[in-house]
């Protein structure tokens, strides 16, 4: 069936192994699917129309994969990419999954640990390049604590950006045309991880050796499991130009993180958030970061990662009936009214502004009582979304 929500090439749907991949597997419960090998997951990802595919290192590669059984798997995922047409956008490493990571990668106190991580993530990123990425995803899933006696900040930091900085040096070094975008994460499997939100991240990357390779992934879940309007921190991210890449699910807030199917939980802040990406012309991959219900078989994967697509595209329509309907629209003209007799005072200081500025007059009672129509505006948003208008 084909309507105005069939994924396209052009809408860079993007799906990781990881996703559509998992197995089942929660804390309380073993695997539920069973394992589905790299090119059978592009063939899958291939038939609901995905545009691309990513992947840490060993979600392709087995940790102790032999160089034959390596060579093979490649063969079999290059002719998996070739027979779908799908492409590899973007690669990250695993350097939480393995037991030599339980104390963190890059910030673990143990500089083995640390070493190693920086073997496994130049080999790792030389994989994603081989394959074609463009942006490699740093997420710190092990970077934190679970008691503050164990490590100093401090030191997390300085370990966390040496690392980034000998990366980016590595990249440079190659020549790869490779830019780096680090994704945020509150807590889970760490009690609490370095650099919880976007925010923080911003502020880390200003402070490497080269901040202009450097940018965002926002993951929805993580930023809601912070409690954080997620499409103002992509806004942020955005209006920095640092957003590299995007991490789209659902989550409830106060839970953990769920990676649901995109918009099946918060459907207007869904509709938002594709509005900005939209209505900013963002030009990266829409990656889904999430995975079915433990409920589903492979068909119910299949319904998941169509979902995840429809929903966005659904969506992409609504916030194009938002910027094309006039009764919004003019509401919106009229709560900006703007008559232009404060606009002297704007822009750069001058020491003729500050004095003009600190002899204006301004009737507090009268601008205070006026009424700005959010709840009309808002009831609008919510007839649209609803298909009630
Ligand atoms: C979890 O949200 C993380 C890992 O799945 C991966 O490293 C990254 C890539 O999107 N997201
Ligand atoms: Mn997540
Ligand atoms: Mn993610």
């Amino acid at each position: 069936m084909s309507d105005n929500y069939t994924p396209q090439p052009e809408h860079k749907f993007t799906f990781g192994l990881w996703t559509v991949g998992n197995t089942g597997r929660d804390p309380f419960g073993g695997p539920v699917r069973e394992p589905k090998s790299p090119a059978e997951l592009v063939r899958l990802l291939g038939e609901v129309g995905a545009y691309g595919v990513n992947f840490h290192d060993n979600d392709l590669i087995p940790i102790d994969a032999t160089p034959t059984e390596r060579d093979q798997i490649l063969k079999e995922f290059r002719k998996a990419l070739s027979d779908t047409g799908l492409v590899v956008p973007m690669a990250t490493t695993n350097l939480f999954g393995d037991p030599v990571f339980k104390d963190g990668a890059f910030t673990a106190n143990d500089p083995k640990v640390r070493a190693y991580a920086l073997q496994k993530t130049m080999n790792a990123i030389d994989l994603g390049v081989e394959l074609g990425a463009k942006i490699y995803v740093f997420w710190g899933g092990r970077e934190g604590t679970e008691t503050d006696a164990s490590k100093n900040p401090v030191d997390a930091i300085k370990r966390n950006r040496e690392a980034m900085n000998f990366l980016c040096e590595y990249a440079l070094d190659k020549k790869y045309d490779l830019k780096f975008a680090l994704e945020a994460k509150p807590n889970e499997p760490r009690a609490d991880i370095y650099n919880p939100t976007t925010g923080h991240m911003l502020a880390f990357i200003a402070t490497l050796d080269h901040p202009e390779m450097v940018g965002v992934n926002p993951e929805v879940a993580h930023e809601h499991m912070a409690g954080i309007n997620f499409m103002h921190g992509v806004a942020q991210a955005w209006e920095a130009g640092k957003l590299f890449h995007i991490d789209l699910n659902d989550q409830y807030p106060g839970r953990y993180d769920q990676d649901l199917r995109f918009g099946s939980r918060d459907l207007k802040a869904a509709f938002f958030l594709v509005k900005f990406l939209e209505d900013v012309g963002y030009a990266g991959s829409r990656h889904f970061d999430a995975h079915a219900y433990r409920t589903e078989d492979y068909e119910g994967v299949k319904d998941f990662a169509r979902g995840c697509m429809r929903t966005y595209l659904i969506l992409k329509e609504k916030a194009a009936q938002f910027s094309a309907d006039e009764e919004i629209q003019a509401l919106l003209a009229e709560i900006n009214a703007d008559d232009g007799s404060m606009a002297t005072y704007f822009g750069k200081y001058s020491a003729e502004k500050a004095i003009a500025l600190k002899a204006q007059s301004f009737d507090r009672a009268a601008i205070a009582n006026r009424g700005l129509k959010y709840e009309r505006l808002d009831q609008l948003t919510i007839d649209l979304l609803l298909g009630a208008r």
